[in-house]
């Protein structure tokens, strides 16, 4: 793969607390609004790279954007080859380690790099990948969190507007009857071939899993995500092996080496990295070989604009998970048809920013 000659000039993130149009309550708390921090690349060639992170939590944006400077003071000059910039960082943040909002940091400058290498190539990011602008399948993963039962239903069933065959409902209520209660309601409400994945976010313990699982196993839901503790893979395989519903864990892998441990552990039936914690692009590409010699269905969290690109050179590409909380800033947000997500035909990764909705949301 020859890629074009870019040199870092300059890195500069803002932070922008984007609307969600449906709140996300998940069993760790409310998401009302999403907390990103944008993130520009320059080079001297006059090409921009854009990325973006989620930061969870928007007290947490000024600490990535204090990390995302000194990743500029390492890398300014240097040329744009995103291994040996991922390797330079590694050594310069050895120390405190590359894990946490380091490796964030660390993540969203890698995709910076490589949408600015599309860009200067003049090419969708899937086609420097090696691959070609396709459709992805998706799955709705907006809204749908903690709610009433019926509430829960009606929402499941505006989520299958755009063509939707799949969608995600959060779990982790206080009793294993109220989990059951949200299940079936939103079951019966969708057309028996509609998907339904549920998503406990860690809430349970491995004995409170178990039980709960052993029940959802009649329920027809497409995988239980994160029941326990996601780095519990002891437990995690337990459960898998337990369990006829398939589990899915993954957004917690921190880089390709603690998703090739979770592999090693059979935790999981699917596994469903996050971009900001794989390791960017470059961490993505090793986490799909790893997937792929493992036979392992892959799937995406968050990021759907640049996840689409990657999941197209995937060899177990699953299912992209589509969250629509960065489409307010985006100048062409991510299109969904029929159900799945369109590669857009266009230089880059799909990222770049609505400026006056930019400066609408950016953070004070
Ligand atoms: C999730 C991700 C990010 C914030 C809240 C909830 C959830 C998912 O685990 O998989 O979408
Ligand atoms: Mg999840």
């Amino acid at each position: 793969m020859s890629e074009p000659r870019l040199t870092v000039r300059a890195l500069s993130a803002r932070g922008v607390d984007a609307p969600l149009k449906l709140p996300l309550g998940t069993s760790a708390g409310t998401l009302r609004s999403a907390p990103l921090l944008l993130i520009d690349l320059e080079t001297e060639e006059g090409v921009t790279g854009h990325s973006y992170l989620f930061c969870y939590l928007n007290a947490v944006v000024p600490a990535i954007a204090t990390v995302l400077g000194e990743v500029e003071r390492s890398v300014r000059g240097d040329r744009i080859a995103p291994a040996d910039l991922w390797a330079k960082l590694a050594r310069r943040f050895k120390l405190i380690g590359v894990q946490g909002i380091v490796r964030m940091a660390m993540a969203g400058f890698d995709c910076a790099c490589w949408d600015a290498l599309a860009l200067a190539a003049g090419k969708p990011l899937v086609t420097l990948l090696g691959g070609a602008p396709r459709r992805i399948r998706a799955y709705n993963s907006n809204g749908l969190g903690l709610m009433a039962p019926e509430a829960a239903a009606d929402e499941a069933e505006k989520l299958l507007e755009g063509g939707f065959s799949a969608v995600k409902l959060r779990l982790g209520y206080p009793t294993p009857a109220a989990d059951l209660a949200a299940v079936r309601a939103v079951r019966k409400r969708l057309p028996d071939d509609v998907e339904l994945m549920v998503d406990y976010n860690q809430a349970l313990t491995f004995v409170q899993a178990l039980e709960r699982g052993r029940a959802l196993d009649s329920e027809g839901v497409a995988w239980i995500e994160e029941p326990i503790r996601h780095d519990d893979f002891r437990n995690c395989a337990e459960l898998a092996r337990e369990l006829a519903t398939p589990i899915q864990i993954g957004e917690n892998f921190s880089l390709p080496e603690q998703m090739g441990e979770a592999i090693l552990a059979r935790a999981s039936d699917f596994v469903m990295p996050d971009l900001e914690r794989i390791g960017g692009v470059s961490g993505w590409q090793r986490a799909a070989t790893l997937a792929a010699g493992s036979k392992l269905p892959m799937s995406s969290h968050l990021f759907p604009e640049a996840s689409a690109h990657l999941l197209a050179v995937t060899p177990t590409r699953h299912y992209l998970e589509y969250v629509d909380w960065a489409a307010a800033i985006l100048a062409e947000p991510l299109r969904i048809v029929g159900g799945e997500a369109v590669i857009p035909d266009r230089p880059g990764s799909g990222v770049a920013w609505d400026e006056k909705a930019v400066k609408r949301y950016e953070m004070v």
